[in-house]
């Protein structure tokens, strides 16, 4: 295919990206918007889908909302179908929902492993299980895991995390392994650390005023002396959800402003 900037747009594809109300998912689907792509996104409540109509269209973005909890495979299933009626077969999907719980693993309760486990590993299979079948009949498509940092590194408090994110890198070349054939790419972005809802405790102000340690600790860790921003991510997602990524597949591109090839700054 010789190159067009066209490659990079989404015109006429349908993009599911799950839990995409606010943070890196919301972000994500307002770019896809602006290359031409139909966005559809799940929350758990009503409530937060409509919140996220609202996002939408202050952005100028009609989007299509569904309540489902991705960790909910009938349910998933079901929404699925249903967007399949309604908007039509989903070309891209995001995989970004996820959640995180900050605890010391001895300290932390096989339950709550289990929950991390099951929203951020087990949840992209059951939502990619339900829209490869689409995707196939449609001749292709696209699936994005919102990997980690943790996909590659651990550190204190993050074990569930950590193990989810590295299964996910792993689930992510397993896919593009067994759907390539069907022109399906599935392909990773592992954000570095962003500036968003998730991290907020990472980043509070200490009550003298000063940065949080980790913060501080962060910017010591990234070549860009920066935070991310969600909008970092855009770019690279549009990419990956784009027929210019078409032989790129099984990959996990780090957006992460150079953290993983960087020993961090002499204190
Ligand atoms: P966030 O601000 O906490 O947003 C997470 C989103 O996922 C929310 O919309 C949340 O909806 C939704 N969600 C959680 N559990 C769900 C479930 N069971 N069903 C449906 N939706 C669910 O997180 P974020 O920072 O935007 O992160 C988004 C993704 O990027 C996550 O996979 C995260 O692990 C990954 N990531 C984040 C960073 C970072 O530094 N922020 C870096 C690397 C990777 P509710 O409002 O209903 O909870
Ligand atoms: C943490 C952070 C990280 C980021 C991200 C880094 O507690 O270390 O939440 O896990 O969310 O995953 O890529």
């Amino acid at each position: 295919m010789t190159f067009e900037l066209n490659n990079f747009r989404l015109d006429g594809k349908i993009a599911l990206v799950t839990g995409a109300v606010y943070g890196i998912g919301f972000a994500l689907a307002e770019s896809f918007a602006k290359a031409g792509a139909t966005i559809v996104f799940n929350d758990r409540t009503q409530e937060g889908v409509d919140k996220g109509l609202a996002a939408y269209q202050e952005k100028g973005i009609v989007a299509h909302g569904y309540v489902c909890d991705v960790t909910d495979e009938a349910g998933i299933q079901a929404m699925v179908k249903q967007i399949e009626a309604e908007v039509g077969i989903v070309d891209i999907l995001v995989n970004n929902a996820g959640i995180i719980k900050r605890v010391p693993m001895l300290e932390m309760s096989a339950a709550d492993f289990r929950q991390v486990i099951d929203v951020d590993l087990n949840a992209p299979f059951i939502v990619s299980k339900a829209v490869i079948p689409g995707m196939i009949k449609n001749g292709g498509g696209k699936i994005i895991n919102i990997c980690s940092m943790m996909s590659e590194l651990g550190r204190e408090t993050v074990s569930a995390y950590a193990a989810a994110k590295g299964g996910l890198k792993m689930l992510t070349r397993n896919i593009a392994s067994e759907y390539g054939q069907y022109n399906i790419q599935c392909n990773g972005i592992g954000p570095g650390y962003i500036a968003t809802p998730q991290t907020a405790p990472l980043r509070e102000k200490q009550a003298d005023g000063s940065r949080h340690p980790f913060d501080q600790f962060i910017i010591a860790k990234t070549p860009a002396e920066r935070w991310g921003t969600a909008e970092d991510l855009q770019g690279p997602a549009v990419f990956l959800a784009s027929s210019a990524s078409d032989f790129v597949n099984g990959h996990v591109l780090y957006v992460d402003g150079g953290i993983l090839a960087y020993i961090g700054k002499q204190p």
